[in-house]
């Protein structure tokens, strides 16, 4: 298997350098189950195991491979490895996971306990955004993708799957233009081959498209219709409540014959966002630029004379629901911030503790 196949390029070639020559190969994550790994390499596949010295010095989640990450292994035999190294990441996405008890639910944010970042998948060009046209389509669900895969520098492009449940596509796709100007947007339907062509252009040699979207929009047909056959689990939409059980369960990496790797995801119930607040100049521009023609720099978008959000909610240019979302994801992240700084302050004492207790000295 070639490295360029796997998604090889001058960039991982770079940060592959200091292993060269000592006996190391780069190989990239294709699967992860707890502290089990799959990687590939150009030897084939390999059942990777982390090394002490890597678990030793790993921190965080986010330090340990995910899939999609480039790794620096050794092999053991024809069948298991040993991995060493995660290489310097090009792009990745996470989301807030909680760690540690004392959280709860807030107008639909996790706050309390202790919370780190989890990578779903790294190393990303494109990332399709799915949506199911049936009772799954949420227009805020699709804004809180946006700013996940703003905030990690990847191109979105939304798919609204399952078009042939719907009569009235053209009215979807008019929503979603007014939140996502300039993204591309398409309706498909996998199971009728309706507008499966919009792929051929997306799957080239080099390039990793990721998929995401909550359970049972389909992420995992697309997937298998693209690959040419039943490789992934997909599953029928339980008919008591029209939500999709969770029928993947882990990211996983696959190779198209394009040169392509695709990586599915797990449907997520709850995204919650892990992201510095300005990427929503990105995600809601028009609210932005609004903003900066009101009359008053801290107007606060609520009586202010001369505001220009009220202006454009009053003229119907601005929707509430839009505004909203805004409103949700800026809290959302404002409370995150505050949440990341008490954490990293609690870790950074902990490990002052740990590195004293081994007779490091702080500087
Ligand atoms: N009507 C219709 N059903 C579809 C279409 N695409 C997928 N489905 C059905 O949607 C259901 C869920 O599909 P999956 O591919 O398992 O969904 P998923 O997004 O991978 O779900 P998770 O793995 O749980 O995150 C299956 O029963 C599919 O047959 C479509 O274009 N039209
Ligand atoms: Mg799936
Ligand atoms: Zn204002």
């Amino acid at each position: 298997m070639s490295l360029e196949k796997l998604g090889w390029n001058t960039y991982f070639q770079k940060k592959f350098e200091p292993y060269l020559d000592k006996g190391f190969w780069a190989a990239r994550v294709i699967n992860q189950h707890k502290g089990n790994y799959i990687v590939c390499s150009e030897e084939g596949s390999f059942n990777g195991k982390l090394s002490g010295k890597f678990m030793y010095n790993a921190d965080v989640k986010k330090d340990y491979p995910a899939v999609g990450d480039w790794v620096a292994i050794k092999m053991v035999n024809d069948t298991e490895a040993v991995i060493y190294a995660v290489l310097p990441r090009k792009s990745y996405f996470a989301r807030k996971l909680a760690i540690s008890g004392g959280r709860k639910m807030k107008n639909g944010i996790l706050v309390g306990g202790n919370i780190e970042e989890q990578i779903i998948g790294s190393n990303i060009d494109t990332a399709f955004i799915v949506s199911g046209l049936d009772d799954n389509f949420n227009i805020g669900r699709i804004e809180r993708y946006i700013t996940l895969v703003r905030s990690s520098g990847v191109t979105p492009v939304i798919l609204l799957n399952k078009c042939d449940l719907c009569n009235n596509v053209s009215d979807y796709i008019e929503k979603i233009d007014v939140i996502a100007k300039g993204i591309a947007v398409y309706s498909i339907s996998v199971l009728n081959n309706i507008n499966m062509d919009i792929f051929d252009k997306f799957l080239c040699c080099n390039e990793t498209i990721v998929f995401l979207g909550s359970s049972g929009v389909g992420k995992s047909t697309v997937i298998n219709y693209l690959l040419g056959g039943e490789i992934l689990k997909t599953n029928t939409i339980s008919s008591s409540n029209g939500k999709g059980r969770h029928t993947t369960t882990g990211s996983q990496l696959l190779q198209h014959s394009s040169g392509c790797t695709i990586i599915d995801t797990p449907g997520i119930r709850e995204l919650q966002l892990w992201a510095d607040e300005d990427i929503l100049s990105e995600s809601f521009q028009d609210i932005y630029s609004l903003t900066d023609q009101c009359r008053y720099r801290d107007c606060a978008h609520e009586k202010e004379d001369g505001c220009a959000i009220k202006t454009a909610l009053e003229d119907g240019k601005l929707t509430i629901e839009r505004f909203n979302s805004y409103k949700s994801q800026l809290n959302e992240l404002k409370t995150l911030k505050d949440t990341r700084k008490c954490y990293d302050n609690s870790r950074k004492n902990k490990l002052n503790k740990i590195n004293k207790k081994r007779g490091y000295v702080e500087c």
